[in-house]
């Protein structure tokens, strides 16, 4: 089955909204096949988000997602990767259609609440920056 990685960033622990949010994904037919509660150091901050390092929020960002506990967890199942991402909503949550994850508990760009990969190789790369095999069950 395929497998995707999902943060909920720290705005999402602050809120207290993590629950709600890992209640549409199992509801939604998902398996939690990986789930912990962890503080970003720098380095895995900069690691995990790489491929922005030349954007001119990149500081920002990194400083924002290390800046208190997240949760990351992988989740099972058929074309996860396209479905989480669509249950997501859009990156910009002023732009998140309502009844997405975004668009129902995020008001701005750098507090969006959820990370999901974006791809079958991105998923792969995180999966293995967050997740050792031992703590996946299969
Ligand atoms: P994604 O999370 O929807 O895949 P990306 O383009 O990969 O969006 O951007 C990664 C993260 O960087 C976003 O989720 C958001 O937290 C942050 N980000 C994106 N654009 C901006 C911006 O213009 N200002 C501040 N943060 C941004
Ligand atoms: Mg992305």
């Amino acid at each position: 089955m395929e497998k995707t990685l999902i943060l909920l960033k720290p705005d999402a622990v602050i809120k207290g909204v993590c629950g709600q949010i890992i209640d549409r994904f199992e509801k939604r037919g998902f398996k939690i096949i990986g789930l912990k509660m962890l503080q970003l150091s720098k380095e895995l901050a900069e690691t995990h988000y790489q491929d922005h390092r030349n954007k001119p929020f990149f500081q920002e960002l990194v400083t924002f997602i290390i800046s208190g506990p997240l949760i990351a967890m992988v989740i099972s199942g058929e074309n996860s990767i396209k479905t989480a991402r669509t249950m997501m909503g859009v990156t910009n949550p002023l732009d998140a259609a309502p009844g997405t994850i975004r668009g129902d508990f995020a008001l701005n760009v750098r507090n969006n609440i959820i990370h999901g990969s974006d791809s079958l190789e991105s998923a792969k790369k995180e999966i293995r920056t967050f997740f050792t095999d031992s703590e996946l069950i299969s």
